[in-house]
């Protein structure tokens, strides 16, 4: 081929300008809008952290939301990340419900989407393009296996719920159930929501408390750490010995529940790893370098008991 062609020289035009104006040209900073559920537990601040210092590490322009637990102010920062015409949307969904409208407003745009923490519910999966995130289904078996093989499998167990109509809530309830299901000595006899957090924990162990079959209640099963410590608050106040009287397993294994455990308060805790900041922007990377992704990319993370509290203590990163 002549260099000198006119056919050539298009050629080699098109060619510089496509580079000009690639996807990412390597000079421009990658742009994220990341729509986080809220502030409302020790996991939810270590994510937060997890995600804002990976950013700021890999120098990506992160537009941060936190909604206040609330899904319509998180389909607001959607629809604004939108508007800024971002070059990926990730978000940790409150609920499992309702995003479909939104999130093909987002296709439309043509950007990518990656879900966060916690999955959603749409007929169409090619509204996002992988789910970061842990298997409920499976640390609430971990739970209810525990707590079996810790009572012989006799329990009158009540039952700290997370968020109504999210995934952790729904699954971690899932799999405590199927779990538990091979004992008949074992039961839920109270079950209400925390809402994932300490006051509404320690204010539902309190009414759970003033019921007249109180006193029948064994063991305690809260859905994160954060309601089994506000719980272990309200069993002290009312002269129940926690992780004594009340065998208590929660799920997340935040610091505080570590310590819990040292303290002989909390008997066990499901590890459900909030440091998710690399993988989410090695994700964010592989879409823009037009990689395609598994629709699920699995967290790890174990089981931690009392025994095992005070060494595991010092290795904990939140
Ligand atoms: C789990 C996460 C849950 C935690 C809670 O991945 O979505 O939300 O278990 C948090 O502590 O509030």
């Amino acid at each position: 081929m002549k260099l000198s062609s006119p056919k050539t020289i298009a050629a080699l035009l098109a060619l510089a300008v496509a580079g000009a104006f690639s996807a990412h040209a390597a000079d421009k900073k990658v742009v994220v809008g990341f729509s986080q559920i809220g502030a409302e537990s020790g996991w939810r601040s270590a994510n937060t952290d997890s995600i804002k210092s990976e950013a700021a590490k890999r120098g990506i322009d992160l537009k941060f939301a936190d909604a206040q637990q609330k899904q319509e102010n998180q389909i607001k920062a959607l629809r604004s990340f939108i508007a800024q015409n971002v070059d990926v949307i990730a978000f940790s969904p409150v609920v499992e419900t309702g995003w479909e409208p939104v999130m093909k407003e987002i296709k439309k745009a043509g950007i990518p989407v990656i879900l966060s923490d916690r999955a959603v519910k749409v007929t169409d999966p090619s509204l996002y393009v992988t789910f970061i995130g842990s298997d409920f289904v499976e640390e609430g078996r971990r739970a209810g296996n525990w707590l079996a093989k810790a009572t012989g499998g006799k329990a009158v167990i009540a039952e700290l719920v997370g968020t109504p109509g999210s995934a952790p809530a729904i699954d971690r309830k899932k799999g405590f159930e199927e779990a538990i299901s091979k004992f008949p000595g074992m039961k839920i006899v109270k079950s209400q929501s925390g809402d994932f957090t300490r006051a509404k924990g320690k204010e539902v162990m309190e009414s759970f408390l003033k019921s007249p079959d109180a006193k029948e209640i064994t063991a305690l099963f809260a859905h994160n750490d954060d309601m089994a410590l506000g719980a272990i608050q309200a069993l002290e106040e009312a002269g129940v010995k926690p992780g004594k009287d009340m065998q208590i397993v929660s799920i997340d294994g935040i610091k505080s529940a570590f310590e819990a455990m040292a303290a002989g308060k909390l008997n066990c805790t499901v590890e459900c790893n909030p440091l998710i900041g690399p993988q989410l922007f090695d994700a964010v990377n592989a879409v823009l370098a037009g990689k395609t992704l598994p629709k699920r990319t699995a967290v790890q993370e174990g089981v931690y008991e009392q025994s095992q509290a005070a060494a595991e203590l010092p290795n904990r990163k939140y």
